[in-house]
């Protein structure tokens, strides 16, 4: 029951101003450049790759921001463009790969995801829980409110945000990877009872039974469509070092690889992001370590080839 079929689209989101660190929007060319295309080919896949490169480009004008946001009218613009971009793909029945760009690109994913499978789970790798709302947020970035701005807790809705849905409920919402919560996000996690596996709950259950359970908790029958949306600062900078929040104690290269297998092995998977890798933040030994990953999170998703 794989529900994108045999084809996939690989989009590329050249995008990178939901945060303040330069490179981000260039490791879309830099995953591509690995051979994820070939890949997916090998693994017998019809594949199509998506550019939107209009993405790199501001808007004219800012405009004046409400909660001392960070360039709220880019993302906005950026993300409503990407989200009728995925949809469209989605639309087809293929399945996509968004590649980022960094994580405010959720807005945009998790958007389109839920307009075309509304009934769709979403599993969130990240370090970070990415739902502080405007008022929330420590930095004004943006990469850290997808999560909220979907969950539909931004009140009010900054206005360039007006657009976004409220698209998903806390129950179909589950995270694995946690190190690095804010205050204010962790009352929203408790408060909505929302799912969330740290890196102690990996150490203490190993990833086998996390999984399970995080699985369990929003796709217990494998009848939902499946959004799995990887922020490589999960995994930790040992192995890669090219994001810009670093967290130390992040997952092992097995454990990630692991996540994947799972999701491949419950034939659901319609929508995979990978976000967050910034070339420029590593020499050239760590950036290839990292888009190695990035590229091995790609390929194991989409199928199983472990002998
Ligand atoms: N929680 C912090 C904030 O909101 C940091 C969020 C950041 N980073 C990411 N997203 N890479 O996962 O500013
Ligand atoms: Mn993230
Ligand atoms: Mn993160
Ligand atoms: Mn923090």
């Amino acid at each position: 029951r794989f529900l994108g079929g045999r084809n996939v689209s690989l989009i590329k989101l050249p995008f990178g101003a939901g945060q303040k660190k330069a490179g981000v929007e260039e490791a879309p060319e830099y995953i591509m450049n690995s051979g994820v295309d070939k890949d997916l080919k090998k693994l017998g896949y019809n594949v199509e790759v998506v550019d939107v490169p209009e993405l790199k480009k501001a808007p004219a004008e800012e405009g004046p921001s409400s909660k001392q946001l960070y360039r709220p009218l880019y993302v906005s613009t950026a993300c409503q463009r990407a989200k009728n971009v995925i949809a469209g793909e989605l639309s087809k029945g293929s399945a996509v790969v968004n590649i980022g760009g960094d994580h405010s690109l959720g807005i945009a994913t998790v958007s389109a995801v839920q307009e075309v499978h509304p009934t769709s789970c979403l599993l969130w790798i990240d370090a970070h829980a990415d739902i502080n709302t405007p008022d929330s947020s420590p930095s004004g970035n943006l990469h850290g409110c997808p999560v909220s701005l979907v969950l539909g807790y931004a009140k009010p809705v900054p206005p360039e945000f007006e657009w976004v849905k409220t698209c998903i409920d806390s129950g179909r919402v589950a995270y694995i990877g946690l190190r690095d919560v804010d205050p204010g996000e962790r009352m929203l996690l408790r408060q909505h009872n929302i799912p969330f596996f740290t890196m102690h709950h990996v150490d203490k259950y190993g990833i086998g039974r996390v999984v399970e359970m995080a699985m369990a908790a929003i796709n217990p029958d494998n009848l939902r469509p499946t959004h799995l949306s990887v922020d490589v600062d999960s995994v930790d900078p040992s192995i890669v070092p090219a994001t810009g929040t670093r967290v130390k104690g992040g997952l092992t290269f097995r454990e990630i690889m692991y996540i994947c297998e799972a999701v491949a092995e419950t034939r659901t998977l319609v929508a995979l992001d990978v976000v967050e890798v910034n070339p420029l933040l590593s020499d050239k030994e760590g950036c290839e370590s990292t888009i190695s990953v990035a590229r091995s999170v790609i390929r194991t998703s989409f199928g199983l080839q472990l002998v």
